[in-house]
C-alpha cells in the first residue's frame, strides 16, 4: 500500500515509474544509459516499479517510430480499407447490423488494430481517419440499395474524439442521410466516457435526439457501475470477448454473461456478444437469451462488396 504524503491539510498519494538501463551492458556513458532508460521508461507500465531496459524494446521502439512515420501517409496511400462484421439476431438468425471496423494494409500485410489504432490517437490523425472512415461508409451505404431495417451500422468512437467539439456533425449528417434504412450506432467503451461523465451524457444524449444509438463496448471490462447504466442515454450492451471466451469452461464467467444478460433486459437495453468463436458458445449464448452475436464462427470482418453479398444471401433481399 501506498504511505500518503502530508501537504498542509491535505494527504497525496506519489507514485513513480522508473526506467532504469544497466552500466556497461547497456552504455558506456551517460548520454547513452539515459537514452536506454528512457526506452525503458517508455515500454513500462503502471504496475511495475522499476523497468529495465532490453534490446528488445530498441527495436520494438524503433519499429512503432517508423510505423507512426508511415501512418501519416496511409491515407494519401490508399492502404485503409473499410470492413464490417455482420451482427447477427440469435432468433431469427438475420443479420441485424454490422460493425465498421478500419484495417491499415501496408506492403500486403495488415497491422493489428490494437497496435495501430493507438498510435493514430497518440499523433493526433484520428480526426482525418475517422473522417475518411464516415466517408466510406457513406459510400457503401448509398450503394447497398437493398438494406432495410432493422439493421444497424455501429462506429467505434475513440475518447479523444468523442469530447472534440466536431466530431458528431459528419455523423449527424450520415444518420439523417440513410435514415429511411439504417440506424447509426457508436460504441464507446465504458473507459471513453470516464473523462468527463456530465458532458459525455449531453453528448450522448444530444446524439440520441438525432436518432444515433449508443453501445457500450467492452462491457464489464471498464469500470462498470450502475448509475452509469442508469443515467447513459444507451441502448445496447456488447459483453466483452474475455467473458465469452471462458463461457463453456468457467462457471463464474458463465454466471456473469448470464446476469449481464438478464440485467440488459431488465432494464430494457438489448445485448450483443462479441468475440464469439465456437458453437457451444453459440450454443450456451441462444439458451441465455442473448439477443444477438458477433464473432468468428459466423463472419469475419470483410470489405464492403462481400459484406452486400453475404447480406442479400442472408436476408433474402433483392439488389
Ligand atoms: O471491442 P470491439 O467491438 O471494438 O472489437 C472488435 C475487434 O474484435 C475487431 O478487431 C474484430 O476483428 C475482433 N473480433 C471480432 N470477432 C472476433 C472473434 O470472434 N474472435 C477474435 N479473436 N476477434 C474478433
Ligand atoms: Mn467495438
Amino acid at each position: 500500500m501506498l504511505e500518503p504524503i502530508k501537504l498542509n491539510s491535505d494527504e497525496v498519494y506519489i507514485k513513480a515509474t522508473i526506467g532504469a538501463a544497466t552500466y556497461p551492458s547497456d552504455g558506456k556513458n551517460a548520454r547513452a544509459l539515459i537514452y536506454c532508460a528512457e526506452i525503458a521508461l517508455i515500454n513500462s507500465n503502471e504496475h511495475i516499479e522499476v523497468t529495465y531496459y532490453d534490446d528488445e524494446m530498441q527495436s520494438s521502439s524503433e519499429r512503432n517510430l517508423k510505423l507512426e512515420a508511415e501512418l501519416h501517409h496511409a491515407i494519401e496511400n490508399n492502404e485503409l480499407e473499410q470492413c464490417y462484421q455482420p451482427i447477427v439476431d440469435l432468433k431469427s438468425k438475420k443479420i441485424v447490423g454490422i460493425e465498421a471496423l478500419l484495417r491499415w494494409k501496408k506492403n500486403g500485410c495488415y497491422i493489428p488494430p490494437a497496435q495501430f489504432i493507438p498510435m493514430v490517437e497518440e499523433i493526433g490523425l484520428m480526426p482525418a481517419f475517422h473522417l475518411w472512415s464516415i466517408n466510406s461508409i457513406e459510400a457503401a451505404l448509398t450503394q447497398w440499395s437493398a438494406i432495410t431495417h432493422p439493421f444497424h451500422v455501429s462506429i467505434n468512437i475513440s475518447p479523444k474524439l468523442f469530447f472534440s467539439t466536431n466530431f458528431s456533425n459528419k455523423l449527424i449528417e450520415l444518420s439523417a442521410t440513410h435514415a429511411n434504412k439504417v440506424r447509426i450506432a457508436i460504441e464507446v467503451t465504458e473507459g471513453c466516457l470516464i473523462e468527463d461523465m456530465k458532458r459525455g451524457v449531453e453528448i450522448l444524449t444530444m446524439l440520441n435526439k438525432k436518432g444515433i444509438q449508443t453501445t457500450i463496448d467492452d462491457f464489464g471490462t471498464g469500470l462498470s457501475s450502475f448509475s452509469y447504466l442508469k443515467n447513459l442515454p444507451a441502448t445496447t450492451i456488447k459483453i466483452d470477448k474475455s467473458f465469452i471466451d471462458e463461457l463453456a469452461s468457467n462457471k463464474k464467467s458463465h454466471a456473469i454473461v448470464h446476469s449481464i444478460i438478464q440485467l440488459a433486459k431488465n432494464i430494457g437495453m438489448t445485448v450483443v456478444a462479441e468475440g464469439v468463436e465456437s458453437q457451444t458458445q453459440l450454443d450456451i449464448l441462444t439458451q441465455l437469451d442473448c439477443d444477438s452475436i458477433q464473432g468468428f464462427i459466423l463472419y469475419q470482418p470483410m470489405l464492403g462488396d462481400e459484406f452486400y453479398q453475404v447480406y442479400l444471401e442472408n436476408t433474402d433481399a433483392k439488389a
